[in-house]
């Protein structure tokens, strides 16, 4: 597939489907269900719904064009060992990292919390990759799998838009690659969070990417 035009700001962008990877972004229970570590920090998690259908469309998208598919998820060895220790200690949450919750051990990779929630199963053969931080490169292998693919373009979507969206954006960004964040099908528990980090990525003629939607990105794709 040669290249095509995708709506966005500041600027349309033109990108090839076969170089360019769909990213989603810990669209995991312990951060949309009650009773994970979204909810253990104080936060209404409903407000990151709205991001699930917005994301499904992506993924649907990207995957009828045969795109590489990357889901991410945030938490920690049932031992800790990779956990640092002021992440543990940060703040007055309710629960902290590795105690016991209504979905198994919070933000611990294997417990029922940990996984992506049912509308966005990973299929078979798509990458899943388990991250220890905020960002997606931090302590993991997506940067081989990136140019293993000869990725040039990142189009990212989940949650939450200024933490671990923003994270990723702005290293991947740092590392050279063309960073999109799709609008709909990102969220934060600060619904001023979600529109600000949108304006941030997009000011300065793309500072460090560019902001799209998840039709526009459908659209592109048909
Ligand atoms: C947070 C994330 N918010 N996935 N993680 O701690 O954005």
């Amino acid at each position: 597939m040669s290249e095509l035009q995708l709506v966005a700001e500041p600027a349309p962008l033109g990108f090839t489907p076969a170089r360019t990877a769909l990213i989603v972004i810990d669209m995991q229970r312990d951060f949309l269900e009650p009773g994970g570590f979204g909810e253990t920090l104080g936060n209404d998690v409903s407000l990151l719904q709205a991001a699930v259908g917005p994301c499904a469309r992506a993924l649907a998208a990207a995957r009828a064009a045969g795109m590489l598919v990357i889901h991410t998820r945030e938490g920690h060895r049932p031992d800790l060992s990779d956990a640092p220790p002021a992440k543990i200690a940060r703040g007055a949450p309710s629960k902290r990292i590795g105690d016991p919750g209504p979905m198994g051990r919070i933000l611990i990779r294997g417990e029922p919390g940990h996984d992506i929630v049912s509308a966005l199963a990973p299929l078979p053969g798509e990458v899943v990759l388990d991250k220890p931080g905020k960002g997606a490169f931090h302590q993991t292998d997506l940067a081989q799998i990136l140019a293993n693919a000869g990725s040039d373009t990142l189009i990212i979507c989940g949650v939450t838009t200024e933490v671990c969206v923003h994270t990723t954006i702005r290293e991947g960004n740092d590392r050279g690659y063309r960073c999109v964040a799709l609008a709909d099908a990102c969220a934060s528990y600060f619904p001023e969070f979600h529109r600000v980090g949108l304006e941030m990525i997009k000011a300065q003629g793309g500072i460090f990417g560019w902001v799209s939607d998840a039709t526009c990105f459908a659209d592109a794709l048909k």
